[in-house]
């Protein structure tokens, strides 16, 4: 089985990132072959700068080999390393409802916040599309939030098969089961963000343990006093759901061992906790991180192996459509 993510080089990444999907990245080794890649062109769709970028892409590489992605097993790349997403973006275009991609909510929150809206940005998801599509993906690992886009991947690719013959593979999107969707500790009713979060609610891989229990010492928190998940209780549920992902155990579980016990001191354990999670975490990367060139001869191998099936995938697809020399 094949299992396929991206993720984007933009800033630093946080407890939700980590939780919802780069975790799940690491899982994904023990159930398939996983291919993890920096998705760089999806970055460049809102103002940045380049310079910026580039160390962001370095960063994101040593966050994820500290978390236990093992470039011996997957592959990691850089997606501007291997030319074919964007040339299967292009020609996934024409797949693509125009009318599919004003529906997109990220494209409306993100189109929100910016005054300058890049014809990039509402493309974004054709080339998320290409970015699956292009490795035969059967597995695709994401937060709750990118639902709606594996759904569009799925229906593009079934228009193209039904037009163009079977050539792609339909992916199935994997959610995990708890921590899909970890909430802004400030704001439990908006999801934890580096864009649209709070600074004091987010929770980053590389800050400190003291920083880290600091800001869970200060998470808001519901009226009432019980430590239960309910849909009326968005700041405890957040907490025990962030404690059930850390600890492996259920949220069930932690309901019966924090029965009775005070939400200060409830709030303590899940900062204690996520502290502890995430110390060996920043203690790697600092190490690899300082290795900047051995960074870069990872993704370069990373892009090698990738080119190798994107190459195939884009044979089979340029023949489909009768675009370029016929093939053999
Ligand atoms: P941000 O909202 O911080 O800007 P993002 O969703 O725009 O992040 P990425 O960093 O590329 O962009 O997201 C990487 C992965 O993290 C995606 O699979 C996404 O679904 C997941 N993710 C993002 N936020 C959360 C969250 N609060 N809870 C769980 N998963 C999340
Ligand atoms: N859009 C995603 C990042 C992303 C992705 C992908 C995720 C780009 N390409 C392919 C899974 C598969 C996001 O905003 N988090």
């Amino acid at each position: 089985m094949r299992i396929f993510s991206g993720i984007q080089p933009t800033g630093r990444k946080h407890l939700g990132n980590y939780i919802g999907a780069v975790e799940q990245y690491v899982a994904g080794q023990q159930r398939g072959d996983g291919i993890y890649c920096i998705v760089d062109l999806h970055a460049i769709t809102v103002p940045y700068d380049p310079a910026q970028l580039r160390r962001d892409v370095y960063d994101l590489a040593a966050v994820l080999l500290a978390a236990g992605i093992e470039p011996q097993r997957s592959i990691l790349l850089r997606q501007s390393d291997v030319a074919e997403h964007t040339e299967l973006q292009w020609l996934l275009m024409s797949s693509t409802a125009y009318g599919e991609l004003t529906r997109m909510t990220q494209f409306k929150d993100k189109s929100a916040q910016h005054e300058f809206i890049s014809a990039g940005l509402f493309g974004y998801p054709v080339l998320m599309a290409a970015d699956i599509l292009l490795y035969r993906t059967d597995q695709v690992p994401v937060g709750d939030d990118q639902r709606q886009h594996v759904e569009l991947t799925r229906d593009v690719a079934q228009r193209f098969n039904a037009r163009f013959g079977e050539v792609l593979v339909i992916p199935e999107g994997y959610y995990p089961p708890v921590g899909a969707r970890i909430m802004d500790l400030q704001n439990p009713e908006r999801k934890m963000s580096t864009t649209g979060g709070s600074p004091q609610g987010t929770v980053y891989v590389t800050d400190e343990p003291d920083v880290i229990i600091k800001k869970f010492r200060t998470a808001v928190t519901d009226s009432g006093r019980e430590i239960r998940h309910h849909r009326d209780k968005p700041g405890v549920s957040n907490l025990l759901e962030i404690l059930a992902a850390v600890r492996s155990s259920s949220v069930q579980e932690l309901e019966r061992e924090f029965d009775g016990v005070g939400y200060g001191d409830f709030k303590l354990a899940v900062g204690e906790a996520v502290a502890g999670y995430l110390a060996p975490v920043r203690e790697r990367y600092a190490q690899l991180r300082a290795d900047e060139p051995a960074l870069e001869r990872e993704l370069e191998r990373g892009a090698q192996r990738a080119r190798g099936i994107a190459s195939e995938t884009m044979r089979a697809v340029r023949e489909a459509m009768g675009v370029g020399r016929r093939a053999g």
